[in-house]
């Protein structure tokens, strides 16, 4: 992995829908950078301008000019046009419109102080049982591996495997507090949330090695708490899970 595509500015997109949410993040840091800029020039104009000088006597009218309500209405509805015509679209899409099931790869992941579990359902797409009671050292996620669904299951620790131009959903949840799924390079972060199991989905567009973070301070180790992604082609992926399977019936 090269860890020298995480620097000041935003990583590389390797996701579907990452170049929207780029967009949105440069309209918005430029219109930020003009209000500033604009502010800034008209405080020390204001300075200047009415500053105390011998003989003036302060004045508590306000100024005539029509001027500042118009920048104020177009800055509003400048905003307005962000967030009806740029982020509630993006929203919408990357929260509301999912991929079906059937087309995708759909996984389980649970957090936990600190490492990240992800469940794979295996070729037959169905989940094995899992059970807090049969939680232990070698079976992070509890899963009954007696269970006729689970016997094709895959359970991964920080190591998220998946094919590229394939859509994935995420099912995430977590065992004990409140973290943060973030693949910085897919444009996904998402909290999780101990109780709750929250769908999140993407597709990657390109294969690579790069890094999942956890993205909310979580405990001493937070730092720590760092899986890895491969984006895989499908034959990899597909070798990748052979492996697993073989390593499972060691
Ligand atoms: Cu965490």
């Amino acid at each position: 992995m090269n860890s020298s595509i995480y620097g000041w500015h935003l990583p590389p997109n390797v996701s579907a829908h990452g170049a929207a949410i780029d967009q949105l993040i440069h309209v918005v840091h430029w219109f930020m950078i003009a209000l500033f800029i604009g502010w800034g020039i008209f405080l020390l104009y204001t300075l200047i301008r009415f500053r105390e000088r011998p003989g003036r006597t302060a004045s508590y009218e306000s100024a005539k000019s029509k001027l500042p309500k118009l920048v104020e209405i177009s800055v509003v509805l400048f905003e307005v046009f962000l967030l009806i015509g740029l982020s509630i679209p993006i929203w919408s899409k990357v929260k509301n419109e999912f991929p079906p099931a059937a087309d995708s790869l759909v996984v389980r992941v649970v957090a936990q102080q600190f490492v990240w579990n992800i469940h794979y359902p295996g070729p037959d797409r169905l989940f094995g049982k899992s059970d807090p009671s049969l939680i232990s050292d070698s079976n992070a996620l509890g899963i009954d591996w007696n269970d006729p669904n689970a016997k094709d299951d895959i359970a991964s620790i920080n190591q998220f495997h998946f094919p590229v131009n394939k859509p994935v959903i995420v099912y995430l949840s977590s065992k004990d507090v409140i973290h943060s799924f973030a693949i910085p390079v897919l444009r996904v972060k998402q909290d999780a949330i101990p109780g709750m199991r929250i769908p999140v989905w993407f597709e990657a567009v390109q294969t690579g090695q790069f890094e999942i973070a956890c993205a909310q301070l979580c405990g001493v180790g937070h730092t720590l708490m760092k899986g890895y992604v491969s984006i895989d082609t499908p034959e990899e992926f597909e070798n990748w899970v052979k492996e697993q399977e073989a390593a499972k019936n060691l």
